[in-house]
């Protein structure tokens, strides 16, 4: 019998991208919650690098890095595939899985934007980078990977859950009807599918808990 565990930080939307796909390919495994302030013995070992959460432990061998567990598990597990079976559409899906990683630092500076100015520069460039995948990745499709989700909804599923909080702990607005159509129904159909709104954190409980640590980093940035 193969043993899983994930080590992970409610609520990390990194964790939560491992959460989706365990769920969607009904693996069953132990969650081990860390305390990122007081990181255990076993994360430091299995992620010396970054020492960061999410890890998953495959029998015994750690995977990190929230995408390159993705992958991991698409190809251990292959029933109910999250990535397309024709290469060319493989690529296209890595492609977009890449640009959000490589942008994540643009949409989180809103979390840590202060004053009106900031805030609205902040703003405008997570916007930008929306209109972007909306435009070019997303379309009009329900779904990144069309009638299902896939590896790409996973990856960009913070924006369905995260931002919203985010835009209302900052108190702005960017993934609007009117700024974003497209991509606003996707992030509804994303919250409403059954594996998802399952296996989602709540609403409710994440708003202190995002309002304590955008002060905690605002604290950081003044000191430094
Ligand atoms: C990011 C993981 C991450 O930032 C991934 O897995 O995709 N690129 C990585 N993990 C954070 C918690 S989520 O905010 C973390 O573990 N932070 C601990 C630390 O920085 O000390």
């Amino acid at each position: 019998m193969t043993e899983v565990k994930l080590h992970g930080a409610w609520p990390s939307p990194f964790s939560y991208r491992v959460i989706w796909a365990l769920a969607l390919k009904s693996i069953p495994y132990e969650y081990i919650e860390e305390d990122l302030v007081n990181k255990s013995p076993l994360l430091l070992q299995y992620n010396p690098v970054h020492k960061k959460i999410p890890v998953l432990v495959h029998d015994g061998k750690p995977i990190c890095e929230s995408s390159i567990i993705l992958q991991y598990i698409d190809e251990t597990w292959p029933d109910n595939p999250l990535l397309p079976s024709d290469p060319f559409q493989r690529a296209t899906a890595r492609f977009w899985i890449k640009f959000i990683e490589d942008k994540s630092l643009e949409i989180w500076g809103v979390f840590i934007a202060e004053g009106e100015e900031d805030k609205e520069k902040a703003r405008k460039a997570t916007l930008e980078v929306l209109k972007t995948v909306e435009e070019q990745a997303l379309g009009d499709k329900k779904f990144f990977g069309g009638d299902e989700i896939n590896m790409v909804d996973l990856a960009y599923g913070f924006l369905a859950r995260w931002l919203p909080v985010v835009e209302e702990v900052v108190d702005v607005k960017i993934l609007e009807p009117n700024t974003v159509p497209r991509l606003y129904v996707w992030a509804e159909n994303f919250r409403q599918a059954a594996v998802i709104r399952d296996n989602l954190p709540n609403h409710d409980e994440m708003v202190p808990r995002l309002k304590f640590r955008r002060e905690q980093l605002l604290e950081i940035a003044k000191k430094s």
